[in-house]
């Protein structure tokens, strides 16, 4: 079972992420364990400072070494961790194949970023992976640690209730997902496509993989690309 365990200095941030829908549900049956841990637990001076000002100058705060040393020391305890993250905006951009390895994963410890980044001794010895959820800068790394857990969890089998349905999401085949619809048939004028009340099945997959083709080549020219060279090469 893939444990998730993340320290943070705001753990408030991380408490309704994973309190409803489709995560809760993955937690309450067990096939999930997400622990949330307070760097602050994690330091020995009386003030528990977590940051300290930078060598060199500057402006902003780092993330002092000693409590992320003793956070990871004490998480791992001896066990085998298969990815120590830190979320960071100059981290690798998270894509849908990250989330997939991570998935099978057994025990991961996301380490969100905070104030000016932490100490660079901490990236250079401690962590394997420093991932991005896009080029925009978030003022915390909570909010993307919550999404790269949302997005590993809801792949564990059995946490999605139709077994198929992660395979059918967009990106999954590098394609964007084709177009929804479901009752009325006709709101006001508005018709759903006469193919998806036909009840041809092998006309519907036809239409919804030229749809799929069709909005993948007009919105995101950049992954169409990508998938012909890939067929190019095979
Ligand atoms: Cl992982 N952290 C922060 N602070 N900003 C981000 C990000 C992460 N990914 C995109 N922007």
């Amino acid at each position: 079972m893939l444990k998730i365990d993340i320290i943070t200095v705001f753990p408030e941030i991380l408490e309704s992420p994973f309190s409803h829908s489709i995560i809760h549900r993955a937690l309450e049956k067990k096939l999930t364990e997400i622990r949330i841990y307070n760097l602050r637990d994690f330091t020995s001076d009386r003030y528990k400072s977590v940051d300290d000002y930078p060598y060199g100058g500057g402006a902003g705060m780092v993330m002092k070494i000693e409590p992320v040393y003793k956070a990871l020391k004490s998480i791992s305890n001896g066990v085998n961790v298969n990815e120590v993250i830190y979320t960071t905006p100059d981290g690798e951009p998270f894509t849908q194949p990250i989330a997939n390895y991570l998935s099978t994963c057994q025990h991961i410890i996301i380490l969100c970023g905070h104030y000016k980044g932490i100490d660079q001794r901490i990236r250079d010895h401690a962590i394997t992976r420093e991932i991005s959820i896009g080029d925009y800068v978030l003022s915390g790394g909570e909010l993307a640690a919550a999404v790269i857990t949302d997005a590993v969890v809801r792949l564990i089998p059995g946490v999605l209730g139709d077994e198929t349905s992660a395979l059918t999401d967009t990106f999954q085949d590098g394609l964007l997902a084709p177009p929804v619809y479901t009752r009325p048939a006709n709101f006001n004028g508005w018709k759903v496509p006469d193919i998806l009340l036909s009840g041809d099945q092998s006309g519907i997959d036809q239409w919804r993989m030229e749809q799929s083709m069709e909005k993948t080549k007009k919105l995101r020219p950049d992954l169409w690309k990508k998938m012909e060279d890939h067929e190019d090469r095979e």
